[in-house]
């Protein structure tokens, strides 16, 4: 009987978890599936649970200091999973608690990223970075004060607008495409770091008048941060410049640096240490005397015929920001990354997961103190997927979400 009874329950889970944002109090485990198999010595082994399933392109997930898990789903909005397990729909589409009537989802843009206030048990504060359509679409950061109980927010202050959007198709894509959307704060210095995207638009990376193709750095209220070091005459927001599409942003656990993780385009993916006011080096721009489609280089070769534009143009830019990282001459479609705190890592404790998109992977990288990779690890035994979001919880496990709508929880144990 109690074994029907557990077989019933498994079924019912099963479906629910089939279905839109359910949750069972028994979560499904996967543990057979999450043996991790790399030749780095003294790593942990990973226990696999799927915590959400039967999202909409979960983006982004964020933790608060009193259990809550916020997360955003690209074309519905922010929701939240409280403490008990339940589920509530706060910021985004007709039917949440507040509707956005401005929001706006299209391809890459929508609502992405998301972040809590360092201050959160005294403000309540919360951020998410999505696409606005007043009328004029862009991207922007928005902060919310959301209740104690998790079932609505309020007081909205758009703290950055006019961050650069595709609006309209071109050779390369559609509207949308390469909006960045990462936002994190500081765990050091507690400022806000804003990730931006490229458009598609040649110029704009080293445009320093707009905000895209950037890493931003702002106070709460969205104010230029003290100590950006923006070229004379950029925005002041701007912290660093020339990105392409910077989808992870984490901080080193040793001298809290600040690591982009960056999306390339067919022969490269980067992960970069970024300094106040550097450039990142990219520039899809046509030279003098070169024709690109749609006036993006960012693809085919630039006037150094045979080689592709590079992510890093060390040529134009001598004193670029070196990479720490390169994907060796391709693209998986780097996403997200972070670093891994806490000795229930073993050997990896102090390294940085980055995950990818059309790679459908995790690997993690040891960075020494000057900020260089020294080898890889790859992380085996897990489902290959989209991996879209890598958070680490207060409770030491890596939150992953996954792109085809789940939200995963890896829990770091010993090797038997
Ligand atoms: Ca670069």
């Amino acid at each position: 009987m109690k074994r029907a009874m557990t077989g019933f329950l498994i079924a019912l889970c099963t479906i629910l978890l089939a279905r839109v944002v359910a949750h069972c109090g028994n979560e499904r485990n996967d543990s057979t599936a999450a043996v991790l198999v790399t030749a780095a010595g003294n790593h942990p082994r990973l226990v696999r649970t799927v915590l959400l399933a039967g999202l909409d392109a979960p983006w982004d997930l964020a933790f608060t200091p009193d259990g809550a898990m916020l997360f955003t789903e690209k074309c519905r909005g922010l929701s939240v999973r409280r403490a008990d397990g339940t589920i509530r729909h706060l910021f985004g589409i007709a039917g949440f608690a507040v509707e956005a009537n401005d929001f706006l989802c299209q391809g890459q843009s929508g609502m992405l990223g998301v972040a809590v206030d360092p201050e959160f048990t005294g403000n309540r504060f919360i951020y998410v970075y999505m696409l606005s359509n007043p009328g004029n679409p862009a991207n922007r950061v928005v902060r919310l004060t959301v209740d104690t109980g998790y079932t609505t927010v309020s007081d909205r202050q758009d703290i950055v607008a006019g961050i650069a959007y595709k609006k309209t198709f071109n050779f390369w894509g559609g509207a949308g495409t390469h909006s960045g959307g990462r936002i994190r704060f500081s765990p050091v210095d507690g400022f806000l770091y804003v990730t931006t995207g490229d458009n598609h638009d040649g110029p704009l990376p080293q445009d320093l008048t707009r905000l895209g193709g950037k890493i931003l750095r702002v106070d709460r209220n969205g104010k230029a941060a003290p100590g950006n070091k923006t070229p004379t005459g950029g925005d002041p927001r701007i912290f660093t410049y020339g990105h392409r599409n910077v989808q992870g942003l984490a901080f080193h656990p040793g001298t809290g640096q600040p690591f982009a993780c960056e999306h390339g385009p067919r022969h490269s993916d980067e992960v970069t240490p970024l300094v106040a006011g550097g450039n990142g080096g990219w520039n899809p721009q046509p030279e003098a005397g070169v024709a690109c489609a749609s006036n993006y280089c960012g693809y085919t070769s630039n006037k150094r015929a045979g080689t592709p534009t590079p992510m890093t143009d060390l040529v134009r830019f001598p004193e670029a920001l070196r990479p720490s990282w390169t994907n060796n001459g391709v693209s998986e479609g780097m996403g997200p990354c972070v670093f891994l705190s806490g000795a229930q890592w073993q050997a990896w404790e102090g390294r940085l997961a980055v995950g990818f998109l059309r790679g459908g992977r995790i690997e993690v990288l040891q960075v020494d103190a000057a900020g260089v990779t020294k080898n890889t690890a790859a992380v085996t035994g897990i489902p290959k997927a989209r991996m879209r979001s890598l958070v680490q919880g207060p409770d030491g496990a890596l939150y992953v979400a996954i792109d085809s709508g789940e939200i995963w929880r890896l829990a770091a144990r010993p090797q038997p």
